[in-house]
């Protein structure tokens, strides 16, 4: 799907919205960025910055994270787009990749790169229409048996809990690294490993050739995001 996706062919992706922030030169060129080498993918979290999501992604971004997704259970449609555009601006100032979860809609209205669906938006209707749009396309999994059934449309794969986690209630039981390695084994797309990830297990998961790690609290509930990003991209690093 990433490769299909026929760069300055359209000059204009479908129900894209002109008067939107974010890189107005690729917009116009019908561009849009693409998954990142491996690397750390953060995931905000309102309640877990204080509402300081524009900080943290922007301190992120400056400390050398690539690839950002806008995570918002609660917030109004409205509410969410406001929130998902001012990200948006902020991840392409940096050339970070920026994509939104749940919602093809809000992606396409904040101009994101992508869009991150879970075993629950991941219908054929979403498939299709984030496909249509030349988004990049990440799906949950958290099995072998959804793995392999999303890497037939994903782009890339978010894979978890490897680790227990708070951050989610309704996780499903931690995979652990040996249910991670099994994955990697047989799924021939970039998988994101998630759950529980920090500074301590990065190297153990990186060792398993997972394409990244992908964290929510590790850097979300730090009282330093920049700092946060930094540790844990120096530990990610090593496997690059
Ligand atoms: N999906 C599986 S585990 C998880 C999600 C969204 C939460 C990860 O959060 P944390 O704080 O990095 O464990
Ligand atoms: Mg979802």
């Amino acid at each position: 799907m990433l490769g299909d996706r026929r760069k300055g062919e359209a000059t204009r992706l479908p129900r894209r919205d002109e008067n939107l922030p974010g890189d107005k030169r690729e917009a116009e060129a019908g561009l849009r960025g693409n998954l990142p080498e491996k690397g750390v993918y953060l995931i905000t979290d309102r309640l877990l910055s204080h509402a300081r999501e524009e900080e943290a992604v922007k301190a992120a971004c400056k400390a050398g994270i690539r690839m950002v997704q806008y995570r918002e259970k609660e917030l109004s449609f409205k509410e969410q787009t406001s929130m998902a555009r001012k990200l948006r601006r902020i991840c392409s100032d940096y050339g970070t990749t920026f994509i939104v979860n749940d919602s093809v809609e809000i992606a396409l209205s904040s101009n994101a790169d992508g869009v991150h669906l879970g075993q629950d938006d991941f219908s054929e209707e979403n498939v299709k229409k984030a496909q249509y749009a030349g988004l990049i396309l990440g799906i949950s999994a958290s099995n072998l048996q959804e793995a392999q059934a999303a890497s037939e449309f994903a782009d890339y794969i978010g894979f978890g809990p490897v680790f227990s986690t708070q951050t989610k209630k309704d996780a499903a039981k931690p995979a652990g690294i040996f249910g991670l390695s099994d994955v990697i084994a047989s799924v021939k797309k970039p998988i994101y490993a998630i759950g529980g990830i920090n500074e301590k297990n990065a190297s153990k998961i990186m060792q398993t050739g997972a394409h990244g790690i992908a964290v929510i609290s590790a850097i979300m509930a730090s009282n330093d995001f920049y700092s946060s990003s930094k540790k844990l991209l120096k530990t990610v690093e090593k496997w690059i």
